[in-house]
């Protein structure tokens, strides 16, 4: 991760508010918090950014059905997105709402630039759209004439709108891209980038004439800004109204694939546009795309009913197990599948008897054998356990793992250590006592299994916080309370 000044600016997409938070936004958020914690563990100074994306057709036509106001239906959505991530112990450093005054106003302003500086122009745009996806599509993105995301037919329209001149700014895109400056991962997020702007892509519409609820370009009201514009334009107008622009520009995006083109692709020639061509210093230094994941083998989707609320998963397993849980199911950046099923197994297996054992059975040996912690003066003496730390740390390269955002991997290292640690009270047996010799061995065995807990507790800080927290008290205190009771299911 590239810094400036010490400082790193981390962000989320902005959730449509047509419906409440689901699992799909708690992973990427979960995601974005872990790096935020993880980097002011090393001292960073991190800006987390997330909100909600209140525009557009989708937003009105859900307030419609709800038979509420546009304004008055986004109040209600987006204050249960924070109430969500409050409830996932979501650290944010802001939370933006499209629909704040000051983000429209700057939104407003940013476009004026755009005209001023020859990017705008008035044309016609006829074709289809689909509201689902909030944006314009050709047949090649249907099947059997319909949306394949959100399986609806798109609307025709055709209507006066303002252009941006995109293509002209593919060929630097392009480029920037090609050369990692701007940084597109995995591998084949920034493949596919790369394969679509070779096939060209014509001038955008950032305008629209028959939808009201949106920002209105301030030299033609009859029209608003098209929500893609306004919505990524959230990462620039949040630090520039609070005079954050120290953190600007933003060193990770972290999106789902389904946006991976807007971030890629609009938002860099937005940017380009706004500071001029060769203005790379302003643009994002890395877009990362995670997979996206299905339930039980089947899409989340409000039809089949099986789209998850985070809060019944913190309801079953409490707040630390859930994020654990979240971020384990599969490799990240890869799509995969969360089977409810294995939501409960890995619950039981990793952390009932996984975590949560050895944390007892540390704890309990220490106090049995009545040794109080002393992490701070002494040294570990047993080479299997600086071994298996090392591993964790070195081998597995747990730092490493994280900062390229494979967060399973750098999880897993930590679950490498629990069972060295299992594996070396099962073999040292260090309760068997039988002469002045093994009670010595034994005290040292235990004050290195204390150490290794507490080496444990750190590395999941940025994870599971509270758990930490937790582990560091038990070590302290000597008083071993279940950290993770077993369910029975
Ligand atoms: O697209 N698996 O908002 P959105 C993994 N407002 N991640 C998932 C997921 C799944 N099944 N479903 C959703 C928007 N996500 C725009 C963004 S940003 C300037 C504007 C996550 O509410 C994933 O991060 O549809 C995805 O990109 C995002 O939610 C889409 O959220």
């Amino acid at each position: 991760m590239t810094e400036k000044n010490n400082k790193i600016y981390l962000t989320t997409p902005i959730y449509y508010v047509n419906s409440v938070a689901h699992l799909g936004h708690a992973y990427t958020t979960l995601a974005i918090d872990v790096l935020t914690r993880y980097y002011r563990e090393l001292g960073k100074d991190v800006f987390f950014l997330t909100g909600t994306d209140e525009h557009g057709a989708k937003i009105f036509e859900a307030a419609q059905k709800a038979g509420k106001t546009p304004q008055g239906f986004c109040d209600e959505v987006s204050s249960l997105f924070k109430k969500a991530w409050g409830n996932l112990n979501i650290g944010y450093s802001y939370f933006i709402r499209t629909t704040d005054k000051n983000h429209e106003e700057k939104v407003a302003e940013f476009l004026t630039i755009l005209k001023d500086k020859g990017f705008l122009y008035e044309g016609e745009y006829a074709g289809k759209y689909c509201v689902g996806c909030e944006k314009f599509v050709t047949e090649k993105d249907l099947v059997d004439g319909k949306c394949p995301d959100h399986k609806c037919e798109p609307q025709d329209v055709a209507e006066e709108n303002w252009f941006f001149k995109l293509r002209q700014l593919l060929p630097k895109i392009q480029e920037l891209i090609e050369s990692d400056k701007i940084l597109i991962r995995p591998e084949n997020a920034k493949s596919e980038v790369l394969g679509v702007i070779k096939q060209g892509i014509d001038d955008i519409s950032i305008s629209r004439k028959n939808v009201s609820w949106g920002i209105k370009l301030p030299w033609d009201e009859s029209q608003t800004i098209y929500v893609w514009v306004d919505a990524l334009l959230n990462y620039w107008t949040v630090l520039q109204n609070f005079n954050k622009t120290e953190f600007w520009p933003a060193d990770l995006h972290l999106v789902g694939r389904d946006i991976l083109k807007f971030h890629c692709i609009m938002w860099p020639a937005l940017l380009l546009a706004y500071y001029k061509e060769g203005a790379i210093d302003q643009l994002p230094k890395q877009i990362f795309c995670h997979g996206y994941f299905t339930i039980d083998g089947q899409k989340m989707s409000k039809t089949i009913g099986n789209v998850i609320d985070p809060n019944n998963l913190i309801k079953k397993y409490g707040i630390d197990a859930t994020r654990y849980l979240l971020l384990t199911q599969f490799p990240f950046g890869n799509d995969g599948d969360v089977s409810l099923g294995r939501l409960d197994e890995k619950y039981n297996s990793d952390l009932a008897s996984g975590l949560g054992n050895l944390t007892a059975r540390v704890i309990t040996l220490a106090r049995k054998s009545n040794i109080k912690n002393q992490t701070s003066k002494i040294k570990i003496k047993s080479q299997k356990v600086k071994q298996a730390i090392l591993e964790a740390k070195n081998k597995h390269n747990f730092s490493l793992a994280l900062e390229n955002l494979k967060i399973d991997e750098a999880l897993g290292a930590v679950w490498e250590l629990i069972g060295a640690c299992d594996k070396i009270i099962d073999t040292e047996k260090p309760w068997e006592v039988t002469d002045q010799k093994s009670k010595i061995k034994n005290q040292k065995v235990i004050e290195d299994l204390l150490l290794a807990l507490q080496e444990i507790a750190e590395l999941l800080k940025p994870f599971m916080p509270q758990t930490a927290e937790k582990i560091t008290g038990q070590i302290k205190t000597g008083k071993s309370e279940p950290l993770f009771p077993r369910l029975n299911f």
